[in-house]
């Protein structure tokens, strides 16, 4: 099939349902067969202190979270330690842009936990938290970048891509790092010999336009650097935030951006059904809309959480492998870059 274009995949909006679907499960057999992905991993956030101010966002101490925290590294190590005594494989550890705590803070602990753990797989810092970094210690991208690097992050997570569109970014987040310094921090990244992922935020004040444009950047520099490992499409959890979006996305209205993202995404080799946000039932239903990835355990998440999802607690591996089953797929345990470790 050729690539397909900005208005073509505007229009798959309108497609029937279940045609749509057909042509996304045969990308996703084509590239993945019946095999969803999952790992097994753990969730930190060290601090909702933040010096940025988005309306979707429920997890940085505010009027409405009043109750600020910061973790001090002692209190990081105790978690990394236990979860490595029961075979976690990756952490992924997302922050807020906290400017009381010094760049040492962010970056030495990463150090520490591959000292002790250099088998644990370090997932870190969003493109937003690279700038902030940047931006708050004089220091450039590149300079930031290569620090992660010296101190063991592995890959860096997908957060803070929302949406790319500068009016709705400016709307939702303004002030945060911007959508093409967004992209140019991944460009590093990926120049680095690195992976990383890429999200989008959507189900708010956005259009289908926005989302399929926000899509079309991230096709773009993927033909550029392969570097993205994984889309993932977050839908927008609407409690406790300042964006006061009350309608919920349909079903049907994130299937389908699910099931077009699979097409358009032709280059990017995984799309994961994040069912922090999806909901697990809608996830293992977008499995068939294209969906080859339902990220994993988590255990403990405290970002989407603070919006409403259901996900504080993370899932039990053997109910999250059952359920895969259950669903006609074949559950296989993957490690953070996507090398298979386990057909469940
Ligand atoms: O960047 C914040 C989003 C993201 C809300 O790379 C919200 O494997 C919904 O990026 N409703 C952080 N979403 C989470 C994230 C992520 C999650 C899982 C896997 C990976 C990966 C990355 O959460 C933020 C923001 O876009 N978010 N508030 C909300 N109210």
């Amino acid at each position: 099939m050729s690539r397909i274009s900005f208005d073509e995949a505007l229009k798959m909006y309108d497609m029937d349902f279940f045609d749509l679907a057909q042509m996304a499960d045969e990308k996703r057999q084509e590239l993945h067969g019946k095999k969803t992905y999952f790992n097994i991993n753990r969730h930190i956030n060290p601090t909702n202190v933040c010096k940025d101010v988005c309306k979707f966002c429920a997890y940085s101490a505010s009027r409405k979270n009043p109750n600020q925290y910061t973790m001090t590294h002692d209190e990081i190590m105790d978690i990394v330690k236990d979860i490595d005594s029961r075979g976690i494989k990756e952490v992924h550890i997302v922050s807020a842009h906290n400017p009381n705590t010094g760049l040492e803070w962010y970056l030495e602990v990463f150090k520490k936990i591959k000292t002790a753990y250099p088998h644990l797989h370090v997932k870190a810092l969003t493109a937003a938290e690279v700038h902030f970094l940047a931006e708050e210690y004089n220091k450039s991208y590149d300079e930031i970048l290569d620090l992660m690097v010296e101190n063991g992050v592995d890959s860096m997570p997908g957060g803070g891509a929302e949406i790319f569109d500068e009016k709705v970014r400016d709307y939702i987040c303004k002030g945060k790092v911007t959508s093409d310094q967004w992209l140019e921090i991944h460009k590093k990244w990926h120049q680095r010999g690195k992976k990383s992922n890429v999200t989008m935020l959507f189900g708010h004040v956005e259009n289908r336009e926005h989302r399929i444009d926000h899509m079309m950047r991230i096709r773009d520099l993927q033909d550029e650097t392969g570097g993205f490992n994984c889309f993932i499409p977050l839908v927008y959890q609407t409690e406790n935030n300042f964006l006061n979006v009350k309608k919920d996305i349909t079903a049907n209205e994130i299937l389908r951006t699910m099931a077009i993202s699979r097409l358009v995404l032709d280059n990017v080799p995984n799309l994961k059904a994040y069912w922090v946000t999806s909901t697990v039932n809608l996830a293992l239903i977008a499995q068939e809309f294209g969906a080859n990835d339902l990220d994993g355990t988590i255990e403990k998440e405290s970002i989407n959480s603070a919006a409403g999802a259901k996900s504080a607690n993370g899932m039990e591996l053997n109910e999250f492998v059952q359920l895969i089953k259950n669903s006609g797929f074949t559950p296989v345990e993957r490690d953070s870059i996507y090398n298979e470790i386990k057909v469940w």
